[in-house]
């Protein structure tokens, strides 16, 4: 698969997204490739995180309903903070239903995702309408500010994303890159636009199988030189460590040694 021994500013002028290339110019000015799930139950606890391991980080990936203290006030002082640390803000919001039910979901309701979210993530099941609808009309401001984020597989035991399901799902996202920048994926999917950029979770150094609920998890280095990722998702394997700054090093020298070997190679 080509795409993964592209040179990352090659990578970035191939980008149709403005999200996109603004992330991959925050991966490499941060040598980071490294992506932490906060999830903490408050936006306090996540604003606080995040002011200590911001300049390790290119996306803070959060869910915002499980936060007990959501306020569009508290997201803009996440925001503020990503601003001065210079990292995206990923909503996993997983939307998966009609394009006229998302659009609402995204744009309206308590938490106004679109707002704020720099990317959003979206499973592909209901069909490529869902994908080029979500945002709106091409007016929407929306569709330059915020990258959806294909899910293609997940990294649970047992998932029903199969090698056919990823394999279409990239085909619709590919049509739509300029609204999909990037999936979410275990496995490369085989397409030569090194444009988009893959996210993958379940990755964890401490555990080398699993949580005991069905998450699998992998090394940094196995996400990126085995699994294809570009951005490695790390949650509990840095938020539950004693030393989260010092933590989110580790992963992210660790990340961007495997990521940087693998394009060298
Ligand atoms: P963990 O604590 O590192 O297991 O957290 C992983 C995060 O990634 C968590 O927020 C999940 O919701 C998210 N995730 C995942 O684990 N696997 C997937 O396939 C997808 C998302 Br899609």
């Amino acid at each position: 698969n080509p795409r993964l021994h592209v040179s990352l500013e090659e990578r970035r002028s191939s980008c149709k997204h403005p999200i996109a290339s603004r992330l991959f110019d925050l991966m490499m000015a941060k040598k980071s490739n490294l992506c932490v799930a906060a999830d903490l139950p408050s936006l306090d606890e996540v604003i606080t995180l995040a002011e200590s391991i911001g300049p390790k980080i290119v996306v803070l990936k959060i869910h915002v309903d499980i936060l007990e203290d959501f306020s569009l006030t508290k997201i803009r002082q996440l925001k503020e903070v990503a601003r001065a640390h210079e990292f995206l803000i990923m909503e996993d919001r997983k939307f998966a239903d009609i394009a006229n039910t998302v659009q609402q979901q995204f744009h309206g309701g308590v938490y106004r995702i679109s707002e704020w979210a720099d990317l959003i993530t979206a499973h592909p099941l209901p069909g490529p309408e869902m994908i080029t609808h979500m945002f709106g009309d091409s007016s929407s401001d929306s569709r330059r500010t915020c990258g959806c984020v294909l899910i293609l597989e997940m990294s649970t035991k047992n998932a029903l994303t199969n090698e056919d399901y990823a394999k279409e799902a990239a085909k619709w996202g590919l049509i739509a890159s300029d609204i999909v920048t990037g999936f979410v994926g275990q496995s490369a999917p085989n397409s030569d636009f090194p444009g988009w950029i893959q996210f993958t979770p379940g990755v964890n150094s401490s555990s080398a199988s699993g949580d005991s609920k069905g998450q699998q998890y992998c090394s940094p280095a196995k996400a990126v030189l085995e699994r294809g990722a570009d951005i490695i998702i790390v949650g509990r394997g840095l938020i539950n460590s004693q030393d989260v700054v010092a933590t989110a090093e580790t992963y992210r020298t660790e990340g961007w040694a495997a990521l940087t070997q693998r394009i060298t190679n």
